[in-house]
């Protein structure tokens, strides 16, 4: 009898503990860039009960960050534009971004084929619906690379 509570009770506490994980990692997202300068996916949501989100981009391509890189960068929707065109004359030193450069919300080091990096950042810099875009600031990508950015 012992034995049988022991176990209805360890099968509550995973029935508990199921949706905390599914939760949690529900805050941490990925993405993929190619070799055929594009993205897998063309948006990225998490729940607004986040406090930190994570996003993992990897390159699944072969050619290096020279001339395929791609980065994973978050801004306000109408700042896309802006924030790519300021980033052209950066350099690859710089991930193709202007330093300091205010209208980025979170962003990833420029990588190439087979490297994977990711950005943590806290949720309370976005708004919950507000309209967000990522995109890679790699020049010429963003036409094709760019996608939304739900938050909520
Ligand atoms: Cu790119």
């Amino acid at each position: 009898m012992k034995l049988m509570h022991t176990t209805l009770a360890a099968i509550a506490l995973t029935a508990l503990a199921l949706p905390l994980i599914a939760r949690a990692d529900s805050c941490k997202v990925e993405i993929s860039g190619t070799d055929q300068m594009q993205y897998d996916k063309k948006e990225l949501a998490v729940p607004a009960t986040c406090k930190e989100i994570t996003v993992t981009l990897h390159h699944s391509g072969k050619q290096p960050r020279e001339a395929m890189g791609h980065d994973w960068v978050l801004v306000k929707t109408p700042d896309l534009a802006g924030v790519d065109q300021a980033g052209l004359s950066a350099g690859l030193a710089d991930n193709y971004l202007k330093p300091g450069d205010k209208r980025v919300l979170a962003h990833t080091r420029v990588i190439g084929g087979g490297e994977t990096t990711s950005v943590t950042f806290p949720a309370s810099i976005l708004k919950k619906g507000g309209d967000y875009s990522y995109l890679c600031t790699f020049p010429g990508h963003s036409a094709l690379m760019h996608g939304k950015f739900r938050f909520g």
